[in-house]
Formats: structure tokens, C-alpha cells, sequence
């Protein structure tokens, strides 16, 4: 049976992709590209220092490399390119009129997928060109796939985990705070009970995009957590902010209109947030503390009422800002207590 995953790729109409063909006979470069024109866009280099130059600012779907060139040889290319966390994923057919055993081994312990032996036969050419676009285009979904939730399109707990560790690590680089904010929807059990799963789904589904849309900054980002319950991530911001886009997300969503199919009345909920920022995340410290943190303000939100935002900085207890809150400033910061 095939998978999901391929029955949505094969879906898809066939999307044009990039191939960057490397020799230093423009003869055979020449060759190539007419061979490979119909697959989408050719690029060239006419030796191995080109191709890491082109490759700095350009990645392609497949890479066709020659093994003997003048200065930076194609194997050195290839293992240039798969040392690089950005190109790794690439595929690379090397191309070469060296076809014993010791170079076409020498070629696939390099990273390479395949290995074509001139003199070049074209219906092998463009056949092992179709398989490995294909496949790479395959890995790619199935890859975006494993870290998207099915349902709200956001990244998925799986996503999350990654890109907090990654936030976390940048922001310990940089000395910025990193904030986090859980929330959770109020009452869903009851929204499920009284509109049937399906409209449960539904609701989910425009809560999703109402953060989504929510979210200005691009290094902001929203996941599915779990169940109903969402997460953000909000790099270099500190506690006032965090705050501040706590409330208005509580606003957001409650402002949120819920039309469900066959049903004339729209719908809303509320969500409780809970809000935590470490000021300064330091390497090798427990991010899982800063999730327990937002997850205890978390609860003290649903404790005082829901449909409202708390924040618990990292080791210390504040309460909610609000503008008529007496826990906060007149400029709005939290006071401590
Ligand atoms: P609280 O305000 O305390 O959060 O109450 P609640 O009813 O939201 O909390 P509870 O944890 O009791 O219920 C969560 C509900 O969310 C129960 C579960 O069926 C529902 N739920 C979790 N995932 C999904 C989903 O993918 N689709 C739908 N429709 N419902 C879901
Ligand atoms: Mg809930
Ligand atoms: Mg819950």
C-alpha cells in the first residue's frame, strides 16, 4: 500500500527543480544540460572551487560532479558539501570517465547516491536523474511531515523540541532572554461534548491560524504541543514582552470567531496562557525547566479563572500584568511580590 506521504507527493503536479551540473569540460557541461533542460532550472561551475562558491548561496536538488578536475577534485567536493549541515541533504551522481571499482567505491564512501561512467548514454542519464530528484523530493516530505502536525499545519511537538533547543542555544550565544508561552484551550472537553469531535477539530484547526496570523516577528514560532494545547516560542524577548503578548494572545483568541460547518452561530473559546522567559540562558541548563515554568503559570491561569494569562520567570513568582492589574506598575511591569 502506498503511504500517505507519497500518496500527497504524487497529488502534487511535479514541481520544476534545480540541478547544478560541475565539470571542467564545458563540452560535457554542455552535453548535461541539454540532456537535463527539461527537469527545470541547469546551473553550471566549470570547476570544484566554483561549485562550493555557487553552493554558498544556492541549493540545488541535485548535484551532478565530475571526479577528476584541476585544484579542489570532485570527491574533495563532495565531502565539503556533506560536512555541510545546509548541503548535506543534497544528492550528488558523480559524473566521471574514471569507472573502475576503486573510484566508483572511493566515490559512494564520499556521500555520493550514484555513479555514471562516461561515455554518456542519455536515456541513463536522465533516468538516474529522475530517481534521485524523486527521492530526494520524497525524503523532503516525508521529512516535513515528521515534524508538522496533520491537523493544525503548525510544527509539531517533535518541531518544537528541536527549535527550542536551537533557540535556546542561539540565545546563549547572543546573551539574549528567551520567552516561552503554553496555553491551552478552556473547557474543551465540554466544546467536544456539546459540538461533536469533528467541530473539536475544526476549532483547533482556526485557533491554530488565529496564532499563527497572531505571530509578527519571523523568529517567532507557534507549535501543536499536544492534545489542545499550543506552545510559542519568542526569541530575544524578555519578561514585560512576553507578557504583553500573553494578554493579547488571551485577546486574540477570545476575539476569535469559531463558524462551524452546518451551523448558523458562531462559536468562540478562550485559552489560559502561561508565560516564562529566561533572561539569560546559559549552555548546558535545563530548557525542560523552562517549559515547567511556563506549564506551572500555566495552571495558575486555569486556578484563577482562565481565559487569562500568568508569568513565572525562571526561579521567581510573578503575578499577571494587566492595565487594571495592581500587580503591575503604572508603566506595566510586573511587580514583584
Ligand atoms: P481545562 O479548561 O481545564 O483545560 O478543561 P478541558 O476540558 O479543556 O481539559 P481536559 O484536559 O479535561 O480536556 C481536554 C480535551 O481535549 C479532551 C480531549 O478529548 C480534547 N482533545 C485533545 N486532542 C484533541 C483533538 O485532536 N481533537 C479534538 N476534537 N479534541 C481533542
Ligand atoms: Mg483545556
Ligand atoms: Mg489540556
Amino acid at each position: 500500500m502506498r503511504s500517505a506521504v507519497a500518496a500527497q507527493f504524487e497529488a502534487q503536479p511535479p514541481q520544476a527543480q534545480s540541478i547544478l551540473i560541475v565539470d571542467d569540460d564545458p563540452a560535457i557541461v554542455q552535453l548535461l544540460g541539454e540532456m537535463l533542460k527539461p527537469f527545470g532550472e541547469i546551473r553550471f561551475a566549470l570547476s570544484g572551487e566554483q561549485a562550493l562558491a555557487i553552493t554558498t548561496s544556492f541549493t540545488p536538488d541535485l548535484i551532478l560532479l565530475d571526479i577528476n578536475m584541476p585544484g579542489v577534485n570532485g570527491l574533495d567536493v563532495c565531502r565539503r558539501l556533506k560536512a555541510n549541515p545546509g548541503l548535506r541533504e543534497v544528492p550528488i551522481i558523480f559524473v566521471t570517465g574514471q569507472n573502475d571499482l576503486t573510484s566508483e567505491v572511493a566515490a559512494l564512501e564520499a556521500g555520493a547516491v550514484d555513479f555514471i561512467a562516461k561515455p554518456l548514454a542519455t536515456p541513463i542519464v536522465v533516468a538516474r536523474v529522475r530517481t534521485h530528484l524523486r527521492l530526494h523530493q520524497l525524503t523532503e516530505a516525508l521529512k516535513h511531515s515528521a515534524r508538522t502536525d496533520a491537523l493544525t499545519g503548525l510544527p509539531n511537538r517533535r518541531a518544537f523540541d528541536e527549535e527550542l533547543a536551537a533557540e535556546w542555544r542561539r540565545a546563549s550565544r547572543r546573551r539574549e532572554p528567551l520567552s516561552l508561552l503554553l496555553f491551552d484551550i478552556d473547557h474543551f472537553k465540554a466544546f467536544n461534548d456539546s459540538h461533536g469531535h469533528p467541530a473539536g477539530d475544526e476549532c483547533l484547526r482556526i485557533v491554530g491560524q488565529a496564532i499563527a496570523a497572531f505571530l509578527k516577528r519571523p523568529g517567532d514560532l507557534a507549535a501543536r504541543y499536544g492534545g489542545e494545547e499550543f506552545a510559542v516560542i519568542l526569541p530575544a524577548t524578555d519578561c514585560p514582552d512576553a507578557l504583553r503578548m500573553a494578554n493579547a494572545l488571551v485577546r486574540t483568541i477570545a476575539d476569535t470567531a469559531i463558524t462551524l460547518p452546518n451551523a448558523l452561530e458562531k462559536r468562540r473559546v478562550t485559552i489560559s496562557v502561561g508565560a516564562a522567559t529566561v533572561e539569560l540562558p546559559a549552555p548546558g541548563t535545563a530548557i525542560a525547566a523552562l517549559v515547567e515554568c511556563a506549564d506551572s503559570a500555566l495552571y495558575r491561569a486555569k486556578r484563577n479563572g482562565r481565559n487569562r494569562a500568568e508569568f513565572q520567570p525562571f526561579g521567581r513568582t510573578v503575578r499577571n500584568i494587566d492595565h487594571d492589574d495592581p500587580a503591575t506598575d503604572p508603566r506595566g511591569n510586573p511587580i514583584e511580590r
